[in-house]
């Protein structure tokens, strides 16, 4: 999984079961597969359970596209997908997500034979529905070095995939400061991390500044909600940087 990184940047679509019903499921995967997604991500902070992600799962795999799980929380699994993003939320405040979560859903995606994908999860300025549920404290948009360190102990941690985390709907994405810093602090310790960036990213324009400032993957998720069409020119702005 995630092998597609050595061609091109990655975009990732999100979709969240608690607010998209089947139908709308197959015309976002539908558009994702032509403005050239490249994975899938189901996942939310609120509201799921394993019968609705099973659903948009089966429907999203129909289209042709590889599905990653995003757990919001241990109801976020489907046997269906193909991966998991296994996360650590580490500015959480809550135990539970520094251990507790991990143990039981260590299990789950062993026995749904789901790739687990060690991701790291930065959580930044607005942070949305996903960081007050998981008790983090959002690091400041004001603070791309705080950002920064935050992505270079989860890569020293060893995660795989550094995901930094505005918040789904944040009225501003993180900015490419911290997206930069925190890919110069990769690049000197010579780790091989994905960064990728999420949360509030709705332009094309934002989109290009994500790519310059060295993320090697974006995640949006309302855009393609509101508008499928808007897909295209983001994806196109990210993958040309
Ligand atoms: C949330 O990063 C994602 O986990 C996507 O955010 O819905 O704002 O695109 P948006």
């Amino acid at each position: 999984m995630l092998e597609r990184r050595k061609e091109s940047r990655l975009h990732f679509t999100l979709i969240d079961p608690d607010k998209t019903e089947p139908w709308e499921a197959e015309k976002i995967a539908r558009a994702a597969r032509e403005y050239g997604t490249d994975y899938v991500l189901v996942g939310g902070s609120l509201g799921v359970s394993p019968q609705s992600t099973d659903i948009i799962v089966e429907v999203v795999k129909r289209e042709g596209l590889p599905v990653i799980i995003f757990p919001g929380s241990l109801n976020n699994v489907s046997p269906k997908a193909d991966a998991a993003l296994f996360l650590n939320i580490i500015n959480s405040d809550d135990p539970y997500y520094h251990g507790i979560a991990q143990v039981q859903g260590s299990l789950i995606v062993l026995r749904h034979g789901l790739e687990p994908i060690p991701t790291c999860y930065v959580i930044v300025g607005y942070g949305g529905t996903a960081g007050y549920m998981a008790r983090a404290r959002p690091i400041p948009y004001e603070k791309p070095e705080l950002v920064a360190a935050h992505a270079l102990a989860c890569a020293m941690m060893g995660s795989k995939v550094i995901y930094l985390e505005a918040g789904s709907g944040a009225p501003r994405p993180v900015p490419p400061e911290a997206v930069f810093l925190s890919k110069e602090f990769l690049k000197a310790v010579e780790m091989e991390a994905l960064l990728i960036v999420g949360g509030g990213i709705r332009s094309a324009e934002v989109a290009k500044d994500m790519a310059r400032a060295g993320a090697d993957g974006i995640v949006t998720g309302n855009i393609v909600e509101q508008n499928p069409e808007a897909l295209r020119e983001i994806v196109k702005a990210f993958k040309e940087g």
